[in-house]
């Protein structure tokens, strides 16, 4: 059976020819005007990226490789007496179009633990850092070191052949993040001593193990679906764009990953999960806990009167509630109904929407990934909040690394949009 990198280089000279074809055929199609209102607009629905990972429908939410997240807890393979993917084959699937057997999910486990040891520098760097310096902070900070993409390129490497240590980064960066991860949690938190990775374990097996859950095998299970759901939404989000511009100056896998991190660390994008907690812990020391639904109800109706956002609710491209967050709530309702947090959660989902509808202003009153992922973690002891983020990082790093590798096998120029000033749009239009 063909390793992933084999599995690779065999597709990428059809895609190669596919993406020629495409151009020759369509490339001077035009598909929608590009109105004012789009560059004032944070460019919302313009069409501007390609993304093979995943696409994104408003109403009906991902799809990895054209499969939804049932169809990807389906037909993925499973550790042994698991039911949840793994995410190995999640990583194949965004890779390749293709489901991966269960042997090659193995030898990526293996694989990724024996890349997983991060240089002593990075450790003493980790170790160096306050505890107050946010989580996210500490994980952009320790990325880049010895990238085999960089060191290519200053000995020449042909262009056809920057995919191979791209890919080669992609791997050790995948690999690398729960040593990352797990040192920060430790240091921030006071965890202990970080135990060493099992290279006979999963990926996300080691992952709970360095947090120090590793014993427990929901804990674990619910690691394995969480990096699945979050791993891509397809590339126009903050965090996938930022990588795959900073990746188009040929910035290494690491750095174009670092600049990810930063942006995923906004309190609009994945810092949600953090800021989700952060206002349901608030909400129950303003109203109590089991308060009734009027006054949960009043409760967001003086968030949104105080100028904040409802976090967890609302979505750039999403119109209906997150698959992201049925899937987390079909977890909960298997293996935790009777959790507190998790009926507020689910309280303040028969309430949100409606205000927000009231409310009049957001498009999607809906919740998105993160107004459940903080209850599950919670639930199993992972309390501090402020870590949620780095695992929305670990994740999200499968969906950045896969479209880089990509960018690179085809190719892909240097991103350089047109910008205008308002002076210059309003002459555009003089007499229009
Ligand atoms: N609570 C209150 N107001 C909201 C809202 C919410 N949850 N969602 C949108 N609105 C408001 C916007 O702030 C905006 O107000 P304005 O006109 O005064 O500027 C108005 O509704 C229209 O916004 P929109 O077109 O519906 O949304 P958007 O595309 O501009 O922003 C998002 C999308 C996610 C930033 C927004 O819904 C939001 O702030 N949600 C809360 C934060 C959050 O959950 N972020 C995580 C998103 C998922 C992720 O990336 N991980």
């Amino acid at each position: 059976q063909p390793t992933l990198k084999e599995r690779l280089a065999a597709l990428i000279p059809q895609e190669i020819e596919n993406v020629k074809a495409t151009r020759a055929e369509h490339g001077k199609k035009s598909f929608g005007p590009v109105i004012v209102d789009h560059l004032y607009g944070g460019m919302r629905g313009l069409p501007a990226l390609i993304w093979d990972g995943s696409v994104l429908d408003a109403e009906e939410g991902i799809r990895f490789r054209g499969r939804t997240i049932p169809e990807c807890q389906q037909f993925l393979p499973k550790a042994p007496g698991g039911s949840e993917p793994l995410p190995e084959g999640l990583f194949w699937l965004l890779l390749t179009g293709e489901v991966p057997t269960q042997e090659q999910v193995a030898e990526l486990s293996k694989d990724w633990a024996a890349r997983a040891a991060i240089p002593e520098f990075v450790e003493e760097l980790l170790d160096r850092c306050p505890p107050t310096l946010h989580p996210m902070s500490q994980f952009s900070l320790a990325l880049n070191h010895d990238s085999a993409f960089a060191k290519a390129y200053s000995q020449g490497i042909s262009k056809k052949d920057y995919w191979g240590p791209v890919f080669e980064d992609s791997m050790d960066l995948i690999a690398k993040l729960p040593n990352i991860a797990g040192r920060i949690y430790r240091n921030v938190f006071g965890q202990g001593k970080l135990p060493v990775i099992d290279p006979a374990k999963d990926y996300s097996h080691n992952l709970a193990t360095l947090l120090g859950f590793g014993d427990d095998e929901a804990f674990v299970e619910l690691m394995r679906l969480y990096i699945t759901i979050h791993s891509d939404h397809e590339g126009g989000n903050v965090s996938a764009h930022t990588g795959k511009l900073v990746g188009s100056a040929l910035s290494d896998p690491f750095l174009a990953f670092g600049a990810a991190l930063n942006g995923l660390a906004g309190p609009l994008h994945g810092l949600a999960n953090q800021e989700v907690l952060v206002w349901l812990r608030k909400m129950q020391n303003s109203i109590g806990e089991n308060a009734s639904d009027e006054a949960v109800r009043e409760y967001v109706w003086s968030t949104l009167k105080s100028g904040q956002v409802v976090p967890g609710y609302g979505h750039a491209v999403l119109r209906k509630t997150d698959p992201r967050y049925m899937a987390q709530r079909e977890f909960a309702l298997k293996r935790l109904p009777e959790d507190s947090l998790f009926k507020l959660v689910n309280q303040v989902y028969t309430i949100v929407p409606d205000v927000l509808f009231e409310a009049g202003k957001a498009k999607n009153p809906w919740p998105n990934v993160d107004a459940h992922s903080g209850v599950l973690l919670t639930h199993y002891g992972l309390t501090q909040m402020e870590f949620y983020t780095v695992l929305f990082g670990v994740s999200r790093a499968f969906g950045v690394t896969a479209q880089l590798i990509w960018d690179r096998a085809l190719g892909a120029p240097l991103e350089r949009p047109k910008s205008y000033s308002t002076a210059s749009i309003q002459k555009m239009f003089v007499n229009k």
